[in-house]
């Protein structure tokens, strides 16, 4: 069911937003890989062959600092479209990725949709940090914000996760709704802090598949 309602809205957001020849940004998730797979259809044989013989690996940022659209998964969205990111350990280069786009569209099934931060997301507030200063991260967010972080541990509980770009997460549980743009802002400052999962006002348009098989677009 859930499987389905990602497949709906992956296809209904590559369907209205992309064109042929534009420079994407792809998130990450289970949710991104049905749009991976829907672009692969509609892309020529001889193309796909190419990003098949290429790993997928399309081009970069040196070479396209600006994108024309990027699109991604999210672990929740509220009614402002703010959302939480990171539950899956990406959050810093799907951040970059967003920002240096000129169009952000955001999938997902219904269990990611609610009307304010929290309601859906029960892990926490992602927050890449610098390995050496996770702990004096994790005291400063609970001084200024109250509520507890944790440092996110692998499966195999052999050790903390490690970051695509080599740094630990904290998740940080938060005990009330906040401002979330002021907030944001203010965990950006804690040194130490890499970035949160929190994206403000970037996403344009987000397409949740729904239970019933439609597509609900906010
Ligand atoms: C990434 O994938 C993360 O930022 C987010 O946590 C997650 C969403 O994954 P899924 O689509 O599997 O729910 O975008």
């Amino acid at each position: 069911m859930a499987e389905e309602a990602k497949r709906l809205a992956a296809c209904a957001a590559v369907d209205k937003h992309v064109q042929n020849n534009q420079v994407l940004g792809i998130g990450s998730g289970s949710t991104i890989v049905h749009a991976v797979h829907r672009l692969a259809r509609r892309t020529t044989r001889q193309a796909r062959q190419l990003i098949l013989q290429n790993g997928l690996t399309l081009s970069d940022l040196d070479r396209h600092p600006e994108l024309d659209v990027a699109i991604d998964g999210a672990d929740e969205v509220d009614s402002d479209l703010n959302l939480i990111k990171g539950g899956g350990g990406c959050l810093t280069q799907e951040k970059i990725v967003a920002g240096y786009a000129k169009c952000f569209i955001v999938i997902a099934d219904y269990r990611k949709k609610s009307e304010s931060l929290g309601e859906q997301w029960k892990k926490g507030i992602p927050i890449e940090v610098i390995p050496m200063a996770y702990v004096p991260v994790t005291r400063a967010l609970t001084k200024n914000f109250g509520g507890a972080a944790e440092l996110r541990m692998a499966v195999s509980k052999a050790g903390p996760v490690v970051t695509d770009n080599g740094n630990f997460i904290l998740d940080w549980k938060f005990d009330k709704v906040h401002e979330w743009s002021e907030v944001n802002t203010a965990i950006k400052m804690i040194p130490g802090v890499v970035e949160t999962g929190l994206f403000i006002d970037m996403a344009e348009v987000v397409y949740f598949g729904m239970e019933d098989g439609s597509v609900s677009v906010r």
